[in-house]
């Protein structure tokens, strides 16, 4: 192998590492899981909604950030995609949860108790411009979430808003398994001496 190309792998190498470390820019965002209307938005959609704009201040490591976004609020995304709950269970939309992820699979979940107007009322952004221009290295989308002091739930480049509940139901073939080891357990017990 000659050396420029020695040198040609190094670099190709270097890059995917670097372009790995780093999140793509997103463009859009999916609205998905317990919700009757899944949706996807893109800046254009996003832009088109009532929107919000709040100042905000937010520890990014050891950096105070200020600044002023406009977005959605994520209530009224979720609204427009209506959250499923269960009439049968006491508050169920209590048990629920939203999971944010950004481009690079980092994820922050939020229950929708503290995001909902008649409970912890959060106001939580989908943020799509700051201080009056485009995110940039953020992608087109952004949560801003003005009661937090660290930055960490202020996921960046948003592809997916997830809602998800914290009640377990059972599968139907948990009581298959059940069912198939019961004649097992009759013939141990008619063959077992005593
Ligand atoms: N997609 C994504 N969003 C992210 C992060 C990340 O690694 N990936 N880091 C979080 C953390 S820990 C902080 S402190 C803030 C940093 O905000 P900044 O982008 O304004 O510096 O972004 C948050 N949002
Ligand atoms: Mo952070």
């Amino acid at each position: 192998m000659t050396s420029t190309r020695l040198l040609g792998l190094a670099a190709s190498i270097f890059l995917a590492l670097v372009s790995n470390a780093m999140a793509a820019l997103s463009t859009a965002f999916t609205v998905s899981g317990g919700v009757t209307t899944p949706a996807t938005y893109d800046q254009a959609a996003l832009a088109a909604l009532p929107s919000t704009t709040r100042t905000v201040t937010y520890l990014a490591g050891k950096r105070s950030v200020t600044s002023t976004f406009t977005g959605v609020l994520l209530t009224d995304i979720l609204d427009r995609a209506t959250v499923k709950t269960n009439p049968g269970i006491k508050s169920e939309i209590l048990s629920r949860y939203v999971t944010a992820t950004g481009s690079d699979g980092y994820k922050a979940v939020f229950s929708l108790g503290e995001l909902l107007t008649d409970f912890g009322n959060a106001g939580v952004l989908v943020a799509y411009r700051q201080d009056g221009h485009d995110l940039g290295d953020a992608g087109f989308a952004r949560l801003v979430v003005p009661g937090d002091t660290k930055g960490g739930r202020y996921v960046s480049n948003l592809v997916d808003i997830n809602v998800a509940s914290a009640i377990v139901t059972p599968l139907p073939g948990g009581f298959l398994v059940l069912a198939s080891g019961l004649p097992g357990l009759l013939f141990l017990r008619r063959h077992a001496g005593g």
